[in-house]
C-alpha cells in the first residue's frame, strides 16, 4: 500500500545480522523514568502466535523478562519485538469464542445507551480483527470503521487510502494504528462531517510501544464529546489468579490503573469512569473523554484499591515470581507422570497464552498429543517451541484422549459444555492446577 506506516521504524542494525527484530527497553514506555526493576524472567522463548509449518520446526526465541517501573508502577517487558513480525499474519480471531462475542454485544447495547447525539452514532474499532465488534455495532445502527493491519483477514473490504471503496460490508483501513494513520485517513476524508462519536480499542493498548502516538491518533478522530473505550487485561488478575501464562511478547504491558490513569490525563483524554469484567481472565474497561464529563467514583475507588493491596510495593512483585516459578514445576510434574503411566493428553485451546505455558513447563509433543483448535487459520500448524500439532474438532473423537488440558482456561465453561460428551478428564492449569470430571 502506498503510504504504508511503520510504527517502529528504527530498529537496532547490526552489521552481521542486519535489521534487528527486535529492540531493548531503557525507560518507562509511560513516564520515562529508568528507574526498571526486573521483577520475573521466563528464560527465552519463541514468539506465541508465530505457529509453525510441519515441514519447519524451527522457531526463533527472544528472552521474556518483566521489569516494574520505580516511579509510576507500569510492569512491562524488557525488549519491544518488531510489531511487523508480530501481527502481519495473525491467526488470531476474536469470534471464535461465543463468549467473547457476547462481551461484544454488550458493550455495543451499552455505548448506544450512552449516546445523546441527535445523528446515527459512529464508531471506529482500533485492531478490530475480524469485526467481531464491529458487527455488534453495525446491527444496533451505528456507521462502522474498523482499523487493523494483519493482511491474512480476508473477509473484510479493506480500505486502501489511496482509493477508497467502501460498499455494504464493513470497511477496514488496513493498517497499524498510529497518529500517522489517523491523520491520513483525515486527509483522505475517511471520517463522517463530525468526529467519531466513540474509538474501542479492546486488548490492544497492551501490545503498543509508543502510547503516546497512540493516543495522539485517538485525539484526532474522536468528536469533541467522543468517549473513547479501552479495554486492558488487568494486573490484578494477573496475579491473584496467577494467570503467567498471558506473559508474553505481544504483551508489552501489564496495566495497573494508576499508571493508566496519568498517560491518559497527560494526554488530554481523562478517563472518568472504569468497570471490572471476567473477560480474558479479568479485564479493565476504561471510559475516557476530551470533554470534561463528570468523574465517577470508580476513578478514585480503583486507585484506592491497588495502593491498599501493596502493588506500590515491589516486595508483591517478587512473591509473584516465586508463585509463578512454583505453577511451573507443577505443571510439568504431573503432565510427566501422566505421561508415565501411560495416559494421553490432548490440548484444548491454541491460544498463545497456552502455547506460552507449553514452553514454560517444557513440554513437547511427547505430553501432549495434539491441540484442539476451532480456528481455521491455526489447524495443520504446530505450536512454536513445542510442536506440537493443532488439529480440529473432530480429532477429540478420533483419538479419544484420557486427559483434556484446558489452555484457554479464560473459556472453560464453553470448553467443557463442547467437550461434555468425552469421558476425558479435565486439567484446569490456571489459577492452580486442578484435575476434575
Ligand atoms: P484466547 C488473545 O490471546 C489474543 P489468546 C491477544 N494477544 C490478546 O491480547 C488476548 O487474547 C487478550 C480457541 N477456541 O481468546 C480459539 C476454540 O478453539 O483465550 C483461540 O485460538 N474453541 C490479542 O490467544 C483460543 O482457543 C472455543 O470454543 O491467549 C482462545 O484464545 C473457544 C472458546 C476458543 O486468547
Amino acid at each position: 500500500m502506498a503510504g504504508e506506516v511503520s510504527p517502529l521504524p528504527h530498529y537496532p542494525f547490526n552489521p552481521k545480522r542486519g535489521m534487528m527484530d527486535f529492540k531493548e527497553v531503557t525507560c518507562c514506555r509511560i513516564c520515562s523514568s529508568n528507574r526498571l526493576e526486573k521483577y520475573l524472567d521466563l528464560g527465552k522463548v519463541p514468539l506465541a502466535n508465530a505457529l509453525v509449518l510441519p515441514t519447519n520446526k524451527y522457531s526463533k526465541v527472544y528472552p521474556l523478562e518483566v521489569l516494574l517501573c520505580g516511579d509510576c508502577a507500569l510492569s512491562q517487558l524488557s525488549i519491544v519485538i518488531n510489531p511487523e513480525i508480530l501481527y502481519t499474519d495473525y491467526p488470531y480471531r476474536s469470534s471464535v469464542s461465543e463468549t467473547f462475542k457476547t462481551h461484544c454485544k454488550n458493550l455495543a447495547l451499552i455505548l448506544k445507551s450512552m449516546y445523546q447525539g441527535n445523528n446515527f452514532p459512529t464508531v471506529l474499532d482500533i485492531a478490530s480483527n475480524d469485526n467481531c465488534l464491529l458487527k455488534e455495532f453495525g446491527n444496533l445502527g451505528f456507521g462502522v470503521l474498523g482499523v487493523e493491519p494483519a493482511k491474512n483477514l480476508d473477509m473484510f473490504e479493506r480500505i486502501d487510502l489511496d482509493k477508497v471503496t467502501v460498499d455494504d460490508l464493513i470497511p477496514v483501513v488496513n493498517r497499524f494504528w498510529s497518529e500517522q494513520t489517523a491523520l491520513d485517513m483525515l486527509t483522505m476524508n475517511i471520517r463522517p462531517n463530525r468526529g467519531r462519536d466513540f474509538i474501542t480499542a479492546q486488548n490492544i493498548l497492551a501490545h503498543v510501544n509508543d502510547v503516546y502516538d497512540f493516543l495522539k491518533g485517538v485525539k484526532h478522530q474522536l468528536d469533541k464529546k467522543g468517549i473513547f473505550v479501552v479495554e486492558v487485561p488487568y494486573l490484578v488478575d494477573l496475579f491473584t489468579k496467577n494467570q503467567f501464562d498471558t506473559i508474553y511478547h505481544e504483551h508489552l504491558s501489564y496495566f495497573l490503573f494508576k499508571p493508566l490513569k496519568e498517560l491518559f490525563e497527560f494526554n488530554g483524554l481523562p478517563i472518568f469512569k472504569v468497570e471490572h469484567y471476567d473477560i480474558h481472565g479479568g479485564s479493565l474497561r476504561l471510559y475516557a473523554s476530551p470533554c470534561p464529563y463528570e468523574i465517577d467514583p470508580s476513578v478514585q475507588r480503583q486507585i484506592d484499591f491497588e495502593k491498599s493491596n501493596g502493588y506500590f510495593n515491589f516486595e508483591t512483585y517478587k512473591q509473584f515470581a516465586e508463585r509463578v516459578n512454583q505453577s511451573r514445576k507443577d505443571l510439568t510434574i504431573l503432565l510427566k507422570s501422566l505421561y508415565n503411566g501411560g495416559q494421553k493428553v490432548m490440548g484444548y485451546g491454541a491460544s498463545a497464552k497456552g502455547i506460552s505455558l507449553l514452553n514454560y513447563a517444557s513440554m513437547d509433543s511427547r505430553y501432549i498429543h495434539s491441540i484442539v483448535d476451532e480456528t481455521p487459520a491455526k489447524q495443520g500448524k504446530l505450536t512454536p517451541g513445542s510442536n506440537i500439532p493443532i488439529v480440529d474438532f473432530s480429532h477429540f473423537e478420533k483419538v479419544s484422549p484420557d486427559y483434556l488440558l484446558l489452555l484457554a482456561w479464560n473459556f472453560e465453561e464453553e470448553l467443557r459444555r463442547k467437550t461434555s460428551h468425552l469421558k476425558a478428564k479435565y486439567i484446569i492449569p490456571i489459577p492452580d492446577l486442578k484435575v476434575s470430571n
